[in-house]
C-alpha cells in the first residue's frame, strides 16, 4: 500500500502503476516547489525539477481524466476572462487603522489606547504584541476547501471582492494544496506583492521593447492581479506573505486550536504558507518602538517595499475583547514610515554618459526628502520614457526612491485635463563629455555616445564597474578618485590601475600617504579573484553576475569562454542569442583581448577549471549568516567562499541556521544566534571550516 506523505490528502488507490506514479510526482513537485518558492532553498537542480514536471505533464496528457485543479501543472492555463466575477467574503476583509505619526509616539499612542480599552493600570504588566511588516501590495483572501485552493479574491470594499483565482494560481509561493489535517474550510489572508528586483527587471524589459513601464512595485502587482489573461499574469513575477485568517470551519473531530496570533502564523507556516521571517513578539510600547526603529533602519535592504509596520495584540482572547470600530479592529494598527514617493519641481534635465556609452536624461530636482534621504537628481531612463511620462523642465514631478535603487521620476503631477505635450528637452547630437557623435539604432530605445573608451565618462564607469564590490573589489577606489585618475590621464585603461605606484597615488590632490597605501594594498588584494567576478568586471554588455557565474561554471576557463562560438555560448543556461552575440563581439575586438592579457600579466589571477569547481564541498547543506565587518574578507568575498564550498548564505537567523559568522559591530543577528543557541564563528573559524 502506498504511504501518504504530508502533502497528500488522497487515500491510496488500487494499484495502477501510472496513476501511482502520477500521484507520487504531484506530491514530489509540491514538496520541491515549497522548498524552492517559499523556503528559498531548492532541493534539486532546476533541470531535475523540469524533468519531473514534464513527466507529470506527459502522464496527464495521456490521462486527461486524472487532471485535478491542485496539480502543479495547472498553475497557468485558464481562459482569458471578459470581466472578474464579484464574490462575497464569508468573513469581511477588515482594513487597519493607520498611525501616520511616524515617530515613536505613534507606537506609544496605540499601546495607551489598548491598555485603556482593556482597563489596565500602570501596575499591570506590558501587553504582548506581534510586530509585522506592512507590505506595500494588495490584500488577498485565499480560500481552501478540503485542502485545495478554490478561490482567491481581492479585498474590494471589504464585503465583496473580485475573483482573481486564475491569476493567483500562477504565484509559485501560494500552495495549491495543503497537507492533511488542515481545517476543511480555511481562508488565509495576506498580501500579494512584487519584489523590487522583479519589478526592476520587469520595467527594464518593458523599456527595452518600448512598452509601458510601471510606476512602482505595488502598481505592477495590482496590474498583474487584475490581468484578465492569466497567461500574461503568469509572466509578472509576484510573491505572497500570509498574515491572517478569514473563515475557518473546523473538522468535527476538532482541529488546531490557536490562542495567539503568533501561534497561528507559525501554524500557517507549517502548512506551507510564506510567513515573513521578520515577524516578532514585543512586550509593550518600548519593544514596539525598538521594532519600528530596527525595521526602519534596514528598510532599504529589504527585497520588497514596505510602507510601515503592523502591531497586533497577540492574545486572540484579548483581540476578541477589544473588538472593532467600524471596519477596523481595535487590536491592530499600521505604524507608517516616511513616504518613498514625493512631489518636487524639475529644475533642469542633464545628460549622463554611462559605461556602455548610454546617454541617460537625468532630472535635476528641487531637493526633496524621500525614502530616507535628500534627493536632488532622478533618472528619466531614456528619451522615450521622458516623453511617455510627459516630463518638462519646470513641471512638478513625482519622484520615487526605494531601497538601493537609483531615484527615478515616475510621472508628473497633472494640472488639469491632458493637453498636447510639447517637450522642452532635446537629446544632444554630440556626446556632452567627449563630443563624439550620438547614435541610436532603429530597434534600440537608447541613445549612445560612439566614442567608446575615447570618452572619459565611459572610461571612468568601466573602471568603477571593474573595481566594485561585486567584481574584483578594490576597496576605497570610489568615483571621486577614479575621476581624478582619469581626468589627470594617470589611468587610461584597466591594467593601468595595477601599474599605479604609491608615489603616483600619493601625489594626487587631497590624498594622504596612508590612504594611498590603503589603495595600493586594496589593489594587491583584488588580484586574487574568481573567474565569475573577473568576467562580470569586464563589463561585457548583458553579462551580469548571474550570467558570469553560469559561463564560468559551464566553460571552466576564461580562454574557453573567449574562444567559444556563438553556438557554444548558447549552450549555457541563461545565455540567449543577444547575450551570445554580445560576448562574441566583445572578445572579437583585439583591444579587449589585449586588456585581458595585460591584466593577467599584472598578476590578476583566479582558480580555473577543476580547481574552480570540483573541489571539496565542506559546507554542503549548511546555512550560514554573515553579520558585522570581518577583518579581511569583504562580505561578497565571504559569500563567494561559502557558496563555492557548497553552503548557503541567508539574510536572517533562524533555528535552521548552522553558523553565524560575526565580525565587529555585529548587530541583532548575533543576539538572535545566541538566543537560539546557533554556533557563532569569527573569520578565522570560517576559514577553518572551509579548509
Ligand atoms: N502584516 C499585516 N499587514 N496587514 C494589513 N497584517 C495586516 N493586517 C491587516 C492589514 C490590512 O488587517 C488586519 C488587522 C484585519
Amino acid at each position: 500500500m502506498a504511504t501518504l506523505d504530508l502533502f497528500s490528502l488522497e487515500p491510496a488507490q488500487p494499484a495502477n502503476p501510472a496513476k501511482l506514479r502520477l500521484l507520487a510526482l504531484r506530491d514530489q513537485l509540491h514538496h520541491l516547489g515549497h522548498a524552492y518558492y517559499v523556503l528559498d532553498a531548492p532541493l534539486v537542480p532546476d533541470a531535475e525539477y523540469d524533468r519531473l514536471f514534464q513527466e507529470l505533464q506527459a502522464l496527464e496528457a495521456a490521462h486527461p481524466e486524472w487532471v485535478t485543479a491542485d496539480s502543479p501543472t495547472q498553475r497557468v492555463g485558464g481562459q482569458a476572462l471578459d470581466v472578474f466575477v464579484s464574490v462575497r467574503h464569508a468573513v469581511p476583509m477588515l482594513s487597519i487603522r493607520t498611525e501616520t505619526d511616524t515617530e515613536s509616539t505613534g507606537a506609544e499612542a496605540f499601546d495607551a489606547r489598548v491598555r485603556k480599552e482593556l482597563e489596565l493600570t500602570p501596575a499591570d504588566p506590558p501587553v504582548e504584541y506581534v510586530a509585522e511588516l506592512k507590505f506595500d501590495g494588495l490584500a488577498m483572501s485565499l480560500r481552501y476547501e478540503n485542502g485545495v485552493l478554490v478561490q482567491a479574491a481581492t479585498r474590494g470594499d471589504g464585503e465583496y471582492g473580485e475573483d482573481v483565482t486564475q491569476n493567483i494560481r500562477t504565484i509559485g509561493q501560494i500552495p495549491l494544496k495543503l497537507p492533511a489535517g488542515v481545517p476543511p474550510v480555511l481562508e488565509v489572508r495576506g498580501e500579494v506583492y512584487m519584489r523590487r528586483d522583479d519589478f526592476e527587471a520587469l520595467n527594464e524589459k518593458q523599456r527595452d521593447k518600448g512598452g509601458k513601464t510601471f510606476v512602482n512595485p505595488r502598481n505592477a502587482a495590482a496590474g498583474a492581479v487584475r490581468q484578465l489573461d492569466p497567461g500574461i499574469a503568469a509572466q509578472r513575477p509576484l510573491s505572497f506573505f500570509a498574515y491572517g485568517l478569514g473563515e475557518v470551519v473546523m473538522a468535527e473531530q476538532g482541529g488546531p486550536a490557536f490562542s495567539t496570533h503568533y501561534g497561528m502564523l507559525q501554524t500557517l507556516k507549517s502548512w506551507g504558507f510564506p510567513v515573513s521571517a521578520l515577524v516578532d513578539t514585543a512586550q509593550g510600547a518600548p519593544e514596539l518602538i525598538a521594532y519600528h526603529q530596527r525595521i526602519g533602519a534596514s528598510r532599504d535592504q529589504l527585497p520588497f517595499d514596505i510602507d510601515g509596520v503592523v502591531y497586533k495584540v497577540n492574545s486572540l482572547a484579548l483581540q476578541q475583547r477589544l473588538g472593532f470600530v467600524t471596519r477596523e479592529p481595535r487590536w491592530a494598527v499600521a505604524h507608517k514610515y516616511p513616504a518613498q514617493e514625493q512631489v518636487t519641481r524639475v529644475l533642469g534635465i542633464d545628460v549622463q554618459v554611462g559605461r556602455t556609452g548610454k546617454l541617460t536624461p537625468v532630472a535635476r530636482l528641487d531637493p526633496v526628502f524621500v525614502g530616507g534621504t535628500t534627493v536632488s537628481n532622478a533618472t528619466l531612463h531614456n528619451l522615450f520614457e521622458l516623453r511617455r511620462k510627459r516630463v518638462r523642465v519646470g513641471d512638478s514631478a513625482i519622484v520615487r526612491r526605494a531601497g538601493d535603487v537609483i531615484p527615478e521620476v515616475v510621472g508628473i503631477v497633472s494640472s488639469g485635463p491632458r493637453t498636447s505635450y510639447v517637450p522642452n528637452f532635446r537629446m544632444p547630437r554630440a556626446c556632452p563629455i567627449c563630443g563624439s557623435t550620438v547614435v541610436r539604432e532603429k530597434t534600440e530605445m537608447n541613445h549612445r555616445c560612439s566614442g567608446g573608451l575615447f570618452c572619459s565618462a565611459q572610461r571612468k564607469q568601466a573602471i568603477l564597474h571593474f573595481a566594485q564590490r561585486r567584481a574584483v573589489e578594490v576597496e576605497g577606489l570610489g568615483d571621486k578618485l577614479v575621476e581624478q585618475l582619469v581626468d589627470t590621464n594617470v589611468i587610461r585603461t584597466l591594467p593601468d590601475l595595477y601599474r599605479l605606484g604609491l608615489t603616483a597615488l600619493a601625489s594626487l590632490d587631497r590624498m594622504a600617504d596612508k590612504s594611498a597605501q590603503n589603495i595600493v594594498d586594496a589593489l594587491e588584494k583584488s588580484k586574487q579573484t574568481t573567474l565569475p567576478r573577473f568576467l562580470f568586471g569586464l563589463g561585457i554588455r548583458h553579462v551580469g553576475e548571474a550570467t558570469a557565474k553560469e559561463l564560468a561554471r559551464h566553460f571552466g576557463t576564461l580562454d574557453a569562454i573567449m574562444d567559444a562560438s556563438e553556438e557554444a555560448l548558447l549552450g549555457v543556461s541563461d545565455v540567449g542569442p543577444i547575450v551570445a552575440k554580445a560576448i562574441r563581439t566583445f572578445f572579437d575586438q583585439p583591444h579587449n583581448r589585449e586588456v585581458v592579457e595585460q591584466l593577467r600579466a599584472c598578476g590578476v589571477t583566479w582558480p580555473e577549471g577543476a580547481a574552480a569547481d570540483a573541489g571539496p564541498k565542506p559546507l554542503a547543506g549548511k546555512t550560514l549568516v554573515l553579520t558585522g565587518t570581518l577583518p579581511t574578507l569583504g562580505r561578497d568575498a565571504a559569500k563567494d567562499l561559502i557558496e563555492a564550498a557548497g553552503g548557503k548564505v541567508s539574510g536572517s537567523v533562524s533555528k535552521k541556521t548552522h553558523y553565524v559568522v560575526a565580525g565587529t559591530e555585529a548587530g541583532s543577528k548575533l543576539d538572535k544566534a545566541r538566543e537560539l543557541g546557533v554556533a557563532v564563528l569569527d573569520e578565522a573559524g570560517l576559514l577553518e571550516l572551509l579548509k
